[in-house]
C-alpha cells in the first residue's frame, strides 16, 4: 500500500553505507555532517510515528551539533511537552538509523507501530516542527528531515528557520499547550517578562549598574544573531555581542564559545586586554549553555570563570529569598518543594553551598534528559551541569497558585513587599524556559537578578570559591567495560577500578575522583578535584593511569 510504499522509497534514498554505525547518545544523533542524511531521515520518522502515538501533537526536530566543530552535524527530537524524546524510544531509534535495508526498515517500523498500538496509513495526523542552526549541512539535512517525515503518510513538516535549540523546545511546548508559539511571540515573552522584573528592582539598588557593559561571546552561531534581533528591546542594558554569527566574524565553536570556556579557562577569541574586568557571558553554537567570565589580567589569557554551577546558586538565592517573602513565617500560599539537581561535575563547593542553605541536592547522570526529568519531581525544581546546561522548572500548580495570587492583592494590598515579590516569581517563570536550558532566557535572568541584589560579577563570583578542578580524557579499546552507579560517582565494573580509585584520592587533601564512559566520544573521561590544582591534576593523571 501507499504507506510501505513511502517507506521503501524514502530508505533507498538515503542507505546506510557499509560499516557506519548511528547511535541516538547522550543528545540525539551526532557525526560529521555530510554523512548524516540516513540518521536525520530515519529520525524524521521517529518524529512523525512519535506524534501520531501522541494523537497528532506537535513533536520536534533540531538540526545541531550544539558546540561541537563546524563540520559535524546532528539532529534531536523533541518530545510534545517540549522536553527531550522519551527514553522508552532510542531503542527504536537507534534499530531504525542501522536497518541496512529498505526492507529491513519497513520491518522495523511495522513492529515497532504495531507494538505501540499505533495504526498506520489513512485517518491520522502528525506534525512536526523542524528548526536548524547555522551550519552549512543544515539546509540539506533539514530537506532530508523533512523527507522522513512525509515517509510517514499524514505528516505535515513545518519549517520553523534558523533557530536556537531551546527556542524550538519552547514552540513545541506552547503550541501543544495552545499558547502563542511563533518567535516573536518568544522574543516577546523574553523580552517584556525582563523588564518586569526591572521594573520591580527594589528602590535602594540605583540604577547604575545597568549601565556596565555586559560582552557576550556568541560562539559563531545562532544564539548572537538572535541576541542582536533583541538587543533594541533591552535597552537597558549595554551588551556588545562578539562572535555574533555575523557573516566573516569567525568560525562556529572555533577558539570560542561556552564549551571552550568553561574546558579551557581561557577567553574566547575576539577577547582580550581591553576587557579586563567586564562581565562576560558565553553562549554555545546552538545557545542552550551559558556561563559567565572576567578577563582576570591584561598579560594573561586566563579567565575567571562562573560557570553553570553559580548560575545555579543564583537563581536558587534569589527564587528562594521572594518564594519566602511571599509565604511569609507560617502563611504557606504558594507550594514550596525545592529541590536542586546537579551531576557528577558540579564544583564540591558548590554542592556544599547548597546544603548549607538547607537544601535538597540531587545527584542524576550526565546528560539534559536525566536532569529535566529529576527537576520535574518538585515545585521548584532547578537544575544545572557546570557546563552550563539547566533551568528552572516550576509546577502548573505553582504556577496557577501564583497567578490567583497576585490577581487577588486588593488594591490596599498593591505594591507590599509580598505582592511585589509574588510579581517577580510569576516574571521569572515567564522568562526562564521552561522547556530546556537556554542561554538567551538565562543570560536575562541573571542580569535581572544582579541588578535586583546590586551586585557586580565579583559579588556573584564570591559566593563560594570552587575547588581546583582537572578534567582528562582516556582513550581505552572499549569504554563500555566501565558501567558507573550512584549517578557516575562510583565504578560498578570492573570490578576492583573503585578500590584502586578510591586508595588514590586518600592521598589528596578535599580528594573526589570520578572517571565514567563519555556518551558522545569514543573516551572514558576523568575528573579530579582537590585542594590545589597542582593536587588536583596528579590526581587526575594517576586515576587515568590506573584506567588505562
Ligand atoms: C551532551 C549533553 C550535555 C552533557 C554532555 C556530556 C544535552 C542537551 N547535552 O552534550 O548535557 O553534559 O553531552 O558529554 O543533553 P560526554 O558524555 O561526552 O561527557
Ligand atoms: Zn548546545
Amino acid at each position: 500500500d501507499e504507506q510501505r510504499a513511502a517507506l521503501l522509497v524514502v530508505a533507498s534514498l538515503f542507505p546506510v553505507p557499509d560499516g557506519a554505525h548511528f547511535s541516538y547518545g547522550t543528545a540525539g544523533f551526532r557525526a560529521e555532517g555530510s554523512t548524516m542524511a540516513p540518521a536525520v531521515c530515519r529520525a524524521g520518522i521517529v518524529a512523525a510515528l512519535r506524534s501520531v502515538k501522541l494523537g497528532g501533537a506537535a513533536v520536534g526536530m533540531v538540526i545541531t551539533a550544539s558546540h561541537n566543530p563546524v563540520y559535524d552535524n546532528g539532529v534531536k527530537i523533541v518530545d510534545a511537552d517540549g522536553g527531550m524524546m522519551s527514553r522508552a524510544w532510542e531503542p527504536f531509534s537507534d534499530a531504525l538509523a542501522n536497518a541496512p535495508t529498505p526492507d529491513a526498515l519497513l520491518q522495523l517500523v511495522l513492529q515497532f507501530a504495531k507494538d505501540e498500538g499505533i495504526t498506520l496509513g489513512e485517518g491520522h495526523s502528525a506534525q512536526v516542527l523542524l528548526a536548524r542552526d547555522t551550519r552549512p549541512t543544515g539546509e540539506y539535512l533539514l530537506d532530508v528531515a523533512t523527507k522522513g517525515i512525509n515517509a510517514i503518510v499524514g505528516s505535515v513538516a513545518l519549517d520553523m528557520g534558523i533557530l536556537t535549540t531551546p527556542q524550538l523546545h519552547w514552540m513545541v511546548r506552547n503550541k501543544n499547550r495552545g499558547l502563542k508559539s511563533s518567535q516573536l511571540d518568544y522574543f516577546t515573552q523574553i523580552t517584556e517578562s525582563f523588564r518586569h522584573l526591572l521594573e520591580l528592582t527594589p528602590d535602594d539598588k540605583g540604577s547604575d549598574k545597568l549601565i556596565e557593559k555586559l560582552i557576550v561571546d556568541g560562539a559563531n552561531g545562532i544564539g548572537g544573531l538572535k541576541l542582536e534581533e533583541i538587543k533594541p528591546k533591552l535597552a537597558s542594558l549595554d551588551i556588545v555581542v562578539r562572535n555574533s554569527g555575523k557573516e566573516g566574524e569567525g568560525i562556529l565553536n572555533e577558539r570560542c564559545g561556552a564549551d571552550f570556556v568553561q574546558k579551557e579557562k581561557v577567553h574566547p577569541a575576539g577577547f582580550g586586554p581591553n576587557d579586563v574586568g567586564v562581565r562576560c557571558a558565553s553562549f554555545d553554537g546552538d545557545a542552550d549553555r551559558l556561563v559567565y567570565f572576567r578577563i582576570a589580567s591584561p598579560s594573561s589569557t586566563m579567565i575567571d570563570l562562573v560557570d553553570g554551577d553559580k548560575i545555579l546558586s543564583l537563581f536558587v538565592l534569589f527564587i528562594r529569598e521572594q518564594l519566602d517573602i511571599v509565604n511569609e513565617k507560617d502563611n504557606k500560599v504558594l507550594p514550596t518543594r525545592f529541590g536542586v539537581v546537579q551531576t557528577a561535575y558540579a564544583n564540591g563547593a558548590s554542592t556544599e553551598f547548597l546544603k548549607n542553605l538547607g537544601l535538597e541536592v540531587v545527584f542524576t547522570s550526565t546528560g539534559v534528559k536525566y536532569l529535566h526529568e529529576k527537576a520535574l519531581e518538585y515545585d521548584i525544581g532547578i537544575y544545572f551541569e557546570a557546563n552550563g546546561h539547566g533551568t528552572v522548572l516550576f509546577s502548573d500548580e505553582f504556577v496557577s497558585r501564583l497567578e490567583s495570587l497576585t490577581s487577588k492583592f486588593s488594591s490596599k494590598a498593591a505594591g507590599s513587599t509580598r505582592h511585589e515579590a509574588a510579581l517577580r516569581l510569576l516574571a521569572t517563570t515567564q522568562l526562564i524556559n521552561q522547556a530546556v536550558g537556554d542561554a538567551l532566557s538565562g543570560m536575562l535572568l541573571v542580569e535581572a537578578i544582579l541588578q535586583h541584589k546590586g551586585w557586580s560579577l565579583q559579588n556573584w563570583s564570591d559566593l563560594y570559591t570552587d575547588l581546583p578542578s582537572k578534567q582528562l580524557k582516556v582513550k581505552v579499546k572499549d569504554r563500555t567495560c566501565i558501567v558507573t552507579t550512584d549517578a557516575e560517582r562510583k565504578v560498578f565494573q570492573p570490578s576492583g577500578l573503585q578500590e584502586l580509585i578510591d586508595r588514590e584520592v586518600g592521598n589528596y587533601s578535599q580528594g573526589r575522583c570520578f572517571v565514567r564512559p563519555s556518551g558522545t566520544e569514543d573516551v572514558v573521561r576523568v575528573y579530579a578535584e582537590a585542594s590545589t590544582a597542582e593536587a588536583a591534576n596528579s590526581l587526575a593523571k594517576s586515576v587515568a593511569q590506573v584506567v588505562e
